[in-house]
C-alpha cells in the first residue's frame, strides 16, 4: 500500500492564544480532498495544546508536541509529559529535535527513551535526526544520520507509532535546502537501514524531511523517493503557507 504523507508543522516557541485565529484557517482551509491525500498536524507550544486541539475538533490538523519527558509524572520542574500532552489532546510528539539536543543537551540514549514514554501514553514519536554542516562537509552525513537512527529509534518502532524526520541542522531556518539528489540519497540509506532492522515496518515507516521547507520547495523536495512529508517550522506559522505546502500533493 502506498505510504500516506504527513506534514507536521513545528511552531516551536511562537504561537499566543490569539493565534488560534490563523490555526482555525488551517481548519476551514483543509479541504476534504487534501485530508484524504495527506495528513496534517500543527506541533504547537504546549500552552496552545488544549486549546487547538479543542479548536480543531476531529482535525485535520492533528495536533502534536514538541517534546516530552521520560516519565510520566513527577518531581521535574518545567517539564510536560507525554500523557499530559495526551490528556490534553495530542496525538503525537517531536523528540529529538535539533535544537532540542543542542539547547538541552539531549543525547541518542535520551531521545529513545522520550520516544518510549510518547509510545507509553499512546502517542506517535516523530524523532529527528541530521547532520550538521561540519559533518555534511567531512563527507559524514550518511554515516551519522545512521548512527542516529540506530540509537535514537527504540526497538519495537513501527510505521504506526513511530514518524522519522531527516532535517539538516545547516537547513534549519537558514532557507538553506539540500539538492533533491542529496536528500533522495539520504532517505534511501535511511529507507534501507529501517528495513534492515524493522522489516515491514520500516518499509512503510513515513521518513519526513525538514528545514526551510515552504509552498516554494514544497513540490520538488516532496516528490523524492522515500520522502513521505514534512516537517515544516517558519511556514507552518501562517495558514496560507501551510496549505500552499499541503497543495504540493
Ligand atoms: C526545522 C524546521 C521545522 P524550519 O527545524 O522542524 O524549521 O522549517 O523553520 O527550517
Amino acid at each position: 500500500a502506498a505510504i500516506k504523507p504527513l506534514v507536521a508543522g513545528n511552531w516551536k516557541m511562537n504561537g499566543l492564544k490569539a493565534s488560534q485565529a490563523e490555526f482555525y484557517k488551517m481548519v476551514v482551509g483543509i479541504s476534504d480532498e487534501v485530508a484524504d491525500t495527506v495528513d496534517a498536524m500543527i506541533c504547537a507550544p504546549s500552552t496552545l495544546t488544549a486549546l487547538l486541539a479543542e479548536k480543531a475538533g476531529k482535525g485535520p490538523p492533528a495536533i502534536g508536541g514538541q517534546d516530552c519527558h521520560t516519565a510520566a509524572s513527577g518531581a521535574h520542574t518545567g517539564d510536560i509529559s507525554a500523557e499530559m500532552l495526551a490528556d490534553a489532546g495530542a496525538s503525537a510528539v517531536i523528540v529529538g529535535h535539533s535544537e532540542r539536543r543542542t539547547d538541552h543537551g539531549e543525547s541518542d540514549a535520551i531521545v529513545n527513551a522520550k520516544a518510549q514514554a510518547a509510545w507509553r501514553a499512546g502517542l506517535i514519536a516523530i524523532i529527528c535526526v541530521g547532520e550538521t554542516e561540519a559533518e555534511r562537509k567531512a563527507g559524514n552525513a550518511v554515516s551519522i544520520v545512521e548512527g542516529q537512527l540506530n540509537a535514537s529509534i527504540p526497538d519495537g518502532a513501527t510505521a504506526e507509532n513511530t514518524v522519522v524526520a531527516y532535517e539538516p541542522v545547516w537547513a534549519i531556518g537558514t532557507g538553506l535546502t539540500p539538492t533533491a539528489a542529496d536528500v533522495a540519497e539520504m532517505h534511501k540509506a535511511m529507507r534501507v537501514n529501517l528495513e534492515g532492522r524493522l522489516g515491514s515496518e520500516g518499509q512503510a515507516m513515513r521518513l519526513l524531511y525538514g528545514g526551510s521547507v515552504k509552498p516554494a520547495n514544497a513540490r520538488e523536495l516532496m516528490s523524492v523517493d522515500n520522502v513521505n512529508g514534512a516537517l515544516v517550522g517558519g511556514a507552518s506559522l501562517k495558514a496560507d503557507d501551510l496549505l500552499g505546502i499541503l497543495a504540493a500533493y
